[in-house]
């Protein structure tokens, strides 16, 4: 069952069951009146919200256990019989035996004491003739039970619907399960039965759904004998292990079964129903069937006249199915790019999320920690000469109002606004909504992200935003940029930052000025809004970025309708397998770079410095900056005039404990680093070539190091992960004076001269 803690509330009674539709119930051997109840549970005013039923709400509802564990769900119709799909019991064309399944009836939580529930084994499975995939239909199978099933309060038949019943589109009916709250997500302990709402779709209405682009791209035509049902924006819906199980809708204070749970697209998906089998359609399959049972299952006339429910969607042009979002022909030209402009000041970018709504930064529009508006000529409320021009869209779109995030002016990670548009926009190819990451997203380490514009500022001369980046994985990023001493977040854990690393090289002093950025990763071609950094710090490319991931609720609360997307691609290890729970080093509060194990393994005092060897003869040391860049002199590894790039290997992790091979040679001298108050080192410069005191400070190649390595860690020995080029308190200065600041121990390595020691 596919259910999300945000959905509104949803709250049912329902009414006293009238004792007048009693004499209705019509046996299927006779044809007659009978004593039979079907599709009453326990009488009782309930109130649902969220997803766990109540006990005793759904008594016909039956887990079909097979090698000890459940693997789908079922309808118990009649003492004997149990309704399910196909699909869980035929593998590859055959038919598994009977004799290795069991139904458990009356269960609620199928974790500990199961009170007032009973098993029963299986004597028959059937299954119709015509049956062969899910997607071909007829996914229905009846079981037969050993013996009889023990009726009580907890354990009651559903009734099923004769052939003519009609369920009308848009009736609110029930789908229950102990299937996976999430595609891949399995439903938590003590595995309490779940409920959804869920709304019939008409055949028309699914049809046009599924005929939409969507998470998954298909060729799918539903038959006669199946019934959609669920959500255009999806979040409700059914999923594995829920298959067999029951769709009811209520008629005259009866329930009856509409549809059986067969098969969806991915789960809880826009434009991507559940598919049931539909009941109705086999009454007389089942009554063949059933035939020589005493009692069989109750098939009560309908009593209320097809209606289509207050909530039928409008099927012409398909216009309720979810626009796409995230599609983006060219990277780079981007559909979504919203530019506000506020008279005043520049332009301010942002992008556009729903049909209506722009997401921007809040510092953009209010003065902190004011929040009052930037231009002193128009009021908080007064919208009136704002302006929002999106692409391929020739007039200016009007601003109906602002809403800014309420921890805006206190922390950075909410420097968010939105904007409503006066009127809704036609979305196309161009504009187009960006998709945005729900809480659980989990962005591979490694996935395609790309820069762009966000809120103000100016791209310097010749620049593009075209900047190309990839994820790195969250340890890094974390252990950098988070808290230490705290677990890393494991996939579907909210992450606290995403770092991205650099693909290309850009020209030296091209930069994106005093701006923001924002950080798009792509997933199957759909392109979503990650990351957001409003503070850039000159050239240097922002490193961490705050996942937009966190203000998803948010979003989705104000806007109504934003196009959040499920994630689209999963890659987290394999299958089934707990990820390991992985902590940054402690005792830094600045990040996991320059730290140096408090026990030392013997002669491993400076885990970043590595061997490297060119040509097989000649020994420099490196840098490891980074988890595969080393940095090294240029002198170590060019020789003067030649141009080839000679063969190199670095050895890590052996920086002072191996012995050289004759006939090495150092080459250059250790690099320099200077330690923050019992804190990380820090590297201030590389040793100039045959001198063992000149150093070159590393402060000036900071951008092109930035810019290179995208995991390169900075660190201000004042403390801020953001290292400024200009920064004044480095290290060399500091030598080269009296070596005044009391914060900075500077250091020379004698390391590399102990690997000369002959052993
Ligand atoms: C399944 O695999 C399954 N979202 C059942 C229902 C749906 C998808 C998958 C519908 O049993």
């Amino acid at each position: 069952m596919s259910q999300h803690l945000f959905l509104p509330v949803v709250i049912m009674v329902v009414s006293p069951i009238p004792g007048a539709f009693q004499d209705s119930v019509v046996s299927p051997t006779q044809g007659e009146f009978e004593d039979v109840d079907c599709g009453r549970p326990e009488p009782s005013s309930r109130i649902v919200g969220g997803s766990d039923a109540q006990p005793g709400t759904w008594p016909w509802q039956v887990s079909l256990h097979q090698g000890g564990g459940h693997i789908c769900g079922g309808s118990l119709i009649a003492p004997s019989w149990v309704l399910s799909a196909a699909h869980c019991f035929v593998t590859n064309g055959t038919l598994e035996p009977a004799d290795e399944l069991s139904v458990l009836l009356g269960v609620h939580s199928q974790d500990g004491p199961l009170e007032g529930a009973h098993m029963r084994s299986v004597a028959t499975i059937l299954i119709p003739d015509n049956y062969s995939t899910v997607e071909m239909g007829a996914d229905l199978a009846l079981l037969r039970l050993a013996s009889p099933a023990k009726l009580g309060p907890s354990v009651r038949p559903v009734c099923l619907p004769r052939a003519s019943h009609l369920f009308a589109h848009g009736t609110a009916c029930w789908a229950t399960g102990w299937g996976d709250v999430q595609e891949a997500v399995p439903l938590p302990l003590p595995w309490v039965l779940q409920e959804v709402e869920l709304r019939l779709l008409g055949e028309a209405a699914c049809q046009c759904l599924y005929s939409r682009p969507g998470p998954f791209n298909l060729t799918f035509q539903l038959l006669p004998g199946m019934l959609c049902a669920g959500y255009p924006e999806g979040r409700r819906d059914t999923c594995q292990g829920d298959s067999g199980g029951p769709l009811v809708c209520e008629d005259g204070g009866r329930w009856f079964l509409a549809g059986i749970t067969s098969f969806g697209f991915g789960c809880g998906r826009r434009n991507r129903p559940g598919v049931f089998t539909a009941v109705a359609p086999y009454e007389s399959w089942i009554r063949k069937h059933v035939m020589d049972s005493e009692p069989g299952p109750a098939f009560p006339r309908q009593l209320q006249k097809p209606q289509s429910g207050p909530w039928e969607p409008r099927e012409e042009n398909c216009t309720f199915a979810q626009p796409e979002c995230g599609k983006a022909p060219r990277p780079g030209t981007w559909p979504w790019e919203a530019q506000v402009m506020v008279p005043g000041s520049t332009p301010c970018y942002g992008a556009l999320v729903s049909d209506r709504w722009v997401l921007a930064p809040a510092s953009c529009f209010l003065d902190f920690p004011t929040q009052q508006p930037r231009t002193s000529d128009s009021s908080p409320h007064d919208f009136e000469t704002w302006r929002v021009l999106l692409p391929s869209r020739p007039e200016e779109e009007r601003v109906a109002r602002l809403v800014a995030h309420e921890n805006a002016s206190r922390d950075f990670a909410s420097d968010l606004a939105l904007l409503q548009l006066r009127t809704r926009v036609n979305l196309t190819a161009a504009p187009s909504a960006v998709c945005l990451p729900h809480g659980e997203h989990y962005f591979l380490p490694g996935s395609h992200c790309r820069l762009a514009r966000w809120g103000r500022g100016e791209l310097a001369r010749g620049s593009s935003a075209q900047l190309e980046a990839q994820l790195l994985n969250s340890w890094w990023c974390h252990c950098l940029y988070g808290r230490q001493g705290e677990s890393v977040p494991r996939p579907g854990e909210l992450p606290h930052w995403l770092c991205p690393a650099y693909q290309e090289e850009e020209e030296a002093g091209i930069c994106w000025k005093d701006s923001g950025w924002s950080l798009l990763c792509r997933e199957e071609g759909t392109w979503f809004l990650a990351g957001y950094r409003t503070l850039s710090n000159g050239c240097l490319r922002p490193r961490a970025f705050f996942p937009m991931q966190t203000h998803g609720l948010w979003i989705q609360h104000v806007t109504q309708g934003a196009s959040l997307e499920d994630q689209l691609t999963w890659d987290w290890g394999p299958e089934g397998e707990e990820t390991e729970k992985q902590t940054c080093p402690t005792g830094t509060e600045h990040g996991a770079c320059g730290l140096r194990p408090k026990s030392t393994p013997a002669g491993v005092l400076w885990p970043w410095l590595t061997e490297v060897h060119v040509t097989g003869d000649r020994v420099c040391t490196g840098i490891l900056v980074a988890p595969g860049w080393v940095l090294a002199a240029t002198h170590c590894i060019l020789r003067l005039g030649s141009t080839t790039v000679p063969y190199i290997e670095v050895y890590l992790g052996r920086a002072g404990v191996s012995s050289l091979p004759q006939g090495h040679q150092v080459t250059s001298a250790p690099p320099l680093l200077c330690q923050m108050e019992e804190g990380p080192w820090v590297l201030a410069g590389m040793a100039v070539r045959g001198s063992r005191e000149l150093f070159a400070a590393i402060g000036p190649e900071a951008t092109w190091i930035s810019q290179t390595v995208g995991e390169a860690h900075f660190l201000h020995l004042g403390g801020s992960s953001y290292w400024s080029p200009e920064g004044s308190d480095l290290c060399p200065q500091d030598l080269a004076g009296s070596a005044s600041s009391p914060k900075v121990t500077a250091l020379l390595l004698l390391l590399l001269l102990a690997l000369l020691i002959p052993r």
